[in-house]
C-alpha cells in the first residue's frame, strides 16, 4: 500500500514538473514557396479566377488558407526585403525594384530570417529569384561574389541575380556564376551597350518574343531584356528549363538536408515576364503563356510537396505558399496575356494589382501547411509576410525579430484569429496605404492615376484622401472618406506614428 502510494506520489511529482517546465520549442523544417506576380485570383482555391491550380489547392486543403494574407509591397524587391528582415521596405531608401547589377541591399550586420534559423541549428538555403542585389555595386561576375545571399544567412544559394527579364541572364550558385567559361567573361551595363552586341531594338529579327514596352536591350535565348550584357555564352540560362532547374535544386537541398532541420526559401520565377514555360505546358491553360506559366508553377508546387512526402518529411515540415506582389497582365512583352484572358480575374474580387496601392497589389495567395499540426481550414485573420520573422522567432524562442514584424505564430498555425489590426502597404514610388481594423486609408498623393508606362494599372494615387471599408467593400468601389472625416484624421495620425517610428 505504502509502496503504491509512493508510486502515485512519484507520478504526480513528475506530472507537476512536466507542467512547470517550459515546452521546448518545436523545430520543424520550414519552407517558404514564393511566386512572382501571382494574383489572389490566379489560384483556384481562392474561387475567383477560371484557371485550375490543383497542386496549390491541395496544399490549401491540407493546411490553412488566409483570405487576408499580405505582401508588404506591390513590387518584388521591397516585399522580399521585408520578408527576410522583418522591416517595412520603405524604411530602407534603397529597397526599390533593383537593376541586375545593384549592390547587396540587406546589411550583412542586420538580423535576418535565415540567420535566425541558422542560429537555431538549421541549415538554410535559397533557390530561385533573388532580386536583392549582389556585390558592392561594382560586381565582377567572373570572380567569386562574396556579398550575396550567403552573406546574409543562407548556407546555400542557387539564384538568378534579379529577375528573368533583367541581365545578367545566368544562375549564380554560392556566389559563382554557373558554367562560366573564364575565357568568355561576362560584362554588364545598365546604361550603355557593348560594341557590336545585338539588341531587341535594333535586331527584332533575332527575337522569338517581342517587347510591348521596355525590354528591348540585350538578347538571350531569343528574348530581349532590361540592361546590356556581353559574354558568358556557356552560362546563359534557357528560360524553358528554368522551372525544372529550380525545382531540381530545391529538391536536392531538401534531400541533402533531410536528417537535420532546414529552412528553404524556394522562390519561383513564374508568372513574371518573360513568360516562357517549358513546352510541356504550352497551350495547356488556353490563356497563353501567362496561364501556362501558372500551371507550370502549380506543377512545381505539387512536385516539390511530393518530394517531402517521399522523404517522409511532410509531418515535420511547415510549408508556406505566397506571392511577392499582385498580378499584372501586360508587363512588357507581347504574349497575348490580355487577348486570351477571357473571364479569368487574376486580381480576384479585389481592385488593382501589381504596382497598385489598391488591395490586389499586396493581398496575395497565402497558405500554410504543416500536416498533423495545422488543422485545415480558412482564416480571415490579417497576416503579412513581414511577420514570418516574428512567427519563427516565437517558434524558436528568440526575442529578435526585426522592427516591424509581429509574433503571430498562433495565427499562422490556425490556433488564433487575433491577426494584425494595423498594417502599411507600399505601392509605386514608395507611396503607402494604411490598414486599421478592416479599413484602409490612402493618404493624398500627387502623381499619375495610371502606371506611367505601358502597364494598364491604377496606381491608387489621388490628391484627396481615400477611405475604404474593406470588410463591407473589398472591391474598393466606394470611397467613404467624405462621410468619415474623423476616422480619416485618426487613421492619418496612427499611420504617421508608425511610419515615423525610429
Ligand atoms: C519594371 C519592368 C517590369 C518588371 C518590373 C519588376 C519595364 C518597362 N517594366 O520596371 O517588366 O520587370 O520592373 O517586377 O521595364 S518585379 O516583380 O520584379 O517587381
Ligand atoms: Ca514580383
Amino acid at each position: 500500500m505504502i509502496k503504491s502510494m509512493f508510486g502515485l506520489f512519484g507520478v504526480l511529482v513528475m506530472l507537476m514538473i512536466a507542467a512547470c517546465t517550459p515546452q521546448s520549442p518545436k523545430t520543424p523544417n520550414v519552407v517558404i514557396i514564393y511566386t512572382d506576380d501571382l494574383g489572389i485570383g490566379d489560384v483556384s482555391c481562392y474561387e475567383a479566377g477560371t484557371l485550375n491550380t490543383p497542386g496549390i489547392d491541395k496544399m490549401a486543403e491540407e493546411g490553412i488558407r488566409f483570405s487576408r494574407g499580405y505582401a508588404t509591397a506591390a513590387t518584388c524587391t521591397p516585399s522580399r526585403y521585408s520578408l527576410l528582415t522583418g522591416e517595412y521596405p520603405w524604411r530602407n531608401k534603397r529597397a526599390a525594384v533593383l537593376p541586375g547589377n545593384a549592390a547587396l541591399l540587406i546589411d550583412t550586420a542586420a538580423a535576418t530570417l535565415p540567420k535566425l534559423f541558422k542560429e537555431n541549428g538549421y541549415t538554410t538555403g535559397v533557390v530561385g529569384k533573388w532580386h536583392l542585389g549582389l556585390g558592392d555595386g561594382f560586381v565582377n561576375w567572373n570572380e567569386h561574389i562574396a556579398l550575396g545571399a550567403n552573406a546574409v544567412g543562407f548556407d546555400y544559394s542557387y539564384i538568378m541575380a534579379a529577375t528573368n527579364d533583367r541581365v545578367p541572364t545566368v544562375y549564380v550558385e554560392d556566389g559563382n556564376v554557373v558554367n562560366l567559361d573564364k575565357s568568355d567573361p561576362i560584362e554588364v551595363n545598365y546604361y550603355k551597350n557593348f560594341e557590336g552586341e545585338p539588341t531587341g531594338k535594333d535586331n527584332p529579327e533575332l527575337l522569338k518574343i517581342h517587347p510591348s514596352h521596355g525590354h528591348n536591350k540585350s538578347i538571350t535565348n531569343g528574348i530581349s531584356r532590361i540592361g546590356y550584357m556581353k559574354g558568358g555564352k556557356s552560362a546563359l540560362w534557357v528560360d524553358e528549363d528554368m522551372a525544372d532547374n529550380f525545382l531540381d535544386k530545391a529538391r536536392q537541398f531538401v534531400s541533402d538536408n533531410q536528417d537535420k532541420p532546414f529552412f528553404l526559401f524556394y522562390t519561383l520565377h513564374q508568372p513574371h515576364v518573360p513568360r516562357v514555360p517549358n513546352p510541356r505546358f504550352a497551350g495547356k491553360s488556353g490563356m497563353g503563356p501567362r496561364g501556362d506559366a501558372i500551371l507550370e508553377a502549380d506543377w512545381c508546387v505539387s512536385e516539390f510537396l511530393k518530394t517531402l512526402d517521399e522523404l517522409g518529411l511532410s509531418e515535420n515540415t511547415l510549408v508556406i505558399f505566397s506571392s511577392d506582389n499582385g498580378p499584372v497582365i501586360d508587363d512588357g512583352y507581347k504574349d497575348q496575356a490580355e487577348e486570351l484572358l477571357g473571364d479569368h480575374r487574376p486580381w480576384g474580387n479585389l481592385r488593382g494589382g501589381k504596382y497598385s496601392l489598391y488591395d490586389a497589389g499586396t493581398r496575395v495567395p497565402f497558405i500554410a501547411r504543416w500536416k498533423g499540426e495545422i488543422e485545415p481550414g480558412v482564416s480571415d485573420a490579417m497576416i503579412s509576410q513581414v511577420d514570418f520573422f516574428g512567427c519563427f522567432a516565437q517558434m524558436l524562442g528568440s526575442e529578435n525579430k526585426g522592427p516591424d514584424s509581429k509574433m503571430l505564430l498562433p495565427v499562422l498555425t490556425g490556433r488564433s484569429d487575433e491577426g494584425r489590426t494595423q498594417y502599411i502597404t507600399e505601392g509605386l514610388q514608395r507611396k503607402l496605404a494604411y490598414h486599421e481594423e478592416g479599413w484602409v486609408l490612402i493618404p493624398p498623393y500627387e502623381g499619375s492615376k495610371k502606371v506611367p508606362w505601358g502597364v494598364d494599372m491604377e496606381t491608387g494615387f489621388s490628391t484627396e484622401p481615400q477611405l475604404y471599408n474593406l470588410a463591407s467593400d473589398p472591391a474598393q468601389q466606394h470611397d467613404v472618406a467624405a462621410e468619415h472625416p474623423e476616422r480619416v484624421a485618426t487613421m492619418m495620425k496612427h499611420f504617421e506614428t508608425i511610419r515615423d517610428r525610429k
